[in-house]
C-alpha cells in the first residue's frame, strides 16, 4: 500500500458558534504535544499549519449576525489550503474550530477531486446534530449549524458558493451517523433530498460498527473518494466535557475508537475534519485526550520495514533511521 503523509491543518475559528473559545481547539492540541505523539505512533505527519481567521475572539468580539464576511472569508482560504495539500499528493486532515470550517475543508477537497474524476465526492457526517439549517430556518443563527445545507447548495450563496456555483455534496452519497438533536426545517430539508441519516436509535438498536461499515459502503462506491467530518459532540455528553454543544444519548468514546479503525487503511478515504473541541470546557484534558487518540486510530502508521543491518539483526526500518 502506498503510503500516506498527512498534513494537519489547525483551523483556529469559533466564529460560528454561541461559544467562540473553541477557535484555540487546535492551539491547544498542538501545544500539548500531540504532533510528537503522532509521530512517536509512526503515522507520517507532513506539518502541522495554522490557519487564522482575520479578527480573533480573543482580541474582539463580534455579535453572531456580524461574523459571516470572516466565515466566508476564512473557509475561502481554507479551500485553497487544502487543495494545496492534496495536490502536493498529502492526506489533509483539518482540526476545528467549530462546524463551519465543513465549508472550506469539502470545497477543498471537492474542488481538488473533481478535476480526477467526474464521480462525486462521498462523506460521512458523524454529529449529535444534522447542521442542515438555512438562514430561513436556523432557530439560532449559529453558522456552525448552516455548513451541510450550504455543501448542498442551499442557503445563503455567499457559503455554498464559496469555490463554485455547482454545489460540492451530493445527497445520495452523503450519509449521517449519530444524529439525535435537530430542528424541524433542517430535517425537512434533508428529508427532502432523501440524505440517509442514521439516528442514534438505530445506532443502538444495530450497533456503531455494523452502521459504520454500511455508511462507508453507501459513500464508498459510485463517487471518487470519501471523507469524514466528524464532530465530537456525536458522543455522550458525558463523556467529552470539552465541547460547546453538548447532546446527552450519544455513542461513548469506546464504541467511537473501535468503530473508526475501519478508516485507517481503507484507500478511499481520503480526508479527515475533527471538530468542535473547546479546551475552555475541558475538565483534565479528557476531551483533549480523547481528540488525540480519533486522529491515532484514524490515520495509518507507515509500514516498519524488516532490513539486514549488516550485522545479522533485522531491524524495523524506523528504528534504524534514528
Ligand atoms: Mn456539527
Amino acid at each position: 500500500m502506498q503510503e500516506r503523509i498527512y498534513q494537519l491543518i489547525g483551523a483556529t475559528t469559533g466564529w460560528g458558534a454561541q461559544i467562540r473559545t473553541c477557535e484555540d481547539g487546535p492551539i491547544v492540541l498542538k501545544k500539548a504535544g500531540c504532533l510528537e505523539w503522532l509521530k512517536n505512533q509512526n503515522i507520517p505527519i507532513g506539518g502541522w499549519d495554522i490557519l487564522y481567521p482575520k479578527e480573533r475572539f480573543k482580541e474582539k468580539d463580534i455579535p453572531l449576525a456580524e461574523a459571516l464576511p470572516l466565515i466566508v472569508d476564512f473557509n475561502e482560504r481554507l479551500a485553497d489550503k487544502v487543495f494545496d495539500v492534496m495536490q502536493r499528493g498529502h492526506f489533509p486532515v483539518v482540526v476545528g474550530g467549530d462546524h463551519s470550517i465543513a465549508v472550506g475543508t469539502w470545497n477543498g477537497v471537492g474542488c481538488f477531486l473533481s478535476y480526477q474524476s467526474p464521480k462525486p465526492l462521498g462523506l460521512i457526517w458523524i454529529d449529535a446534530h444534522m447542521d442542515a439549517h438555512t438562514p430561513q430556518t436556523t432557530p439560532s443563527g449559529a453558522w456552525h449549524g448552516m455548513p451541510l445545507a450550504a455543501l448542498l447548495g442551499y442557503g445563503l450563496k455567499d457559503l455554498a458558493e464559496i469555490k463554485r456555483a455547482m454545489p460540492i455534496l451530493s445527497p445520495r452519497y452523503l450519509c449521517l451517523v449519530g444524529v439525535r438533536s435537530f430542528e424541524e426545517g433542517e430535517a425537512k430539508l434533508l428529508e427532502s433530498l432523501n440524505v440517509r441519516i442514521y439516528f442514534m436509535e438505530e445506532i443502538k438498536k444495530r450497533g456503531f460498527e455494523v452502521v459504520l461499515r454500511e455508511a462507508i459502503d453507501h459513500v464508498a462506491h459510485g463517487t471518487v473518494s470519501y471523507g469524514v467530518s466528524l464532530d465530537i459532540d456525536v458522543i455522550d455528553a458525558s463523556e467529552v466535557p470539552g465541547t460547546g454543544s453538548p447532546v446527552p444519548g450519544g455513542i461513548s468514546s469506546r464504541e467511537l475508537i473501535q468503530g473508526i479503525h475501519l478508516f485507517a487503511n481503507d484507500p478511499q478515504f481520503k480526508a479527515l475534519e475533527l471538530v468542535e473541541f473547546n479546551p475552555h470546557l475541558d475538565i483534565e484534558g479528557k476531551t483533549r485526550k480523547f481528540c488525540q487518540e480519533v486522529l491515532t486510530k484514524m490515520l495509518r502508521p507507515a509500514p516498519a520495514f524488516k532490513i539486514w543491518d549488516g550485522n545479522g539483526l533485522s531491524l524495523p526500518f524506523d528504528k534504524r533511521r534514528q
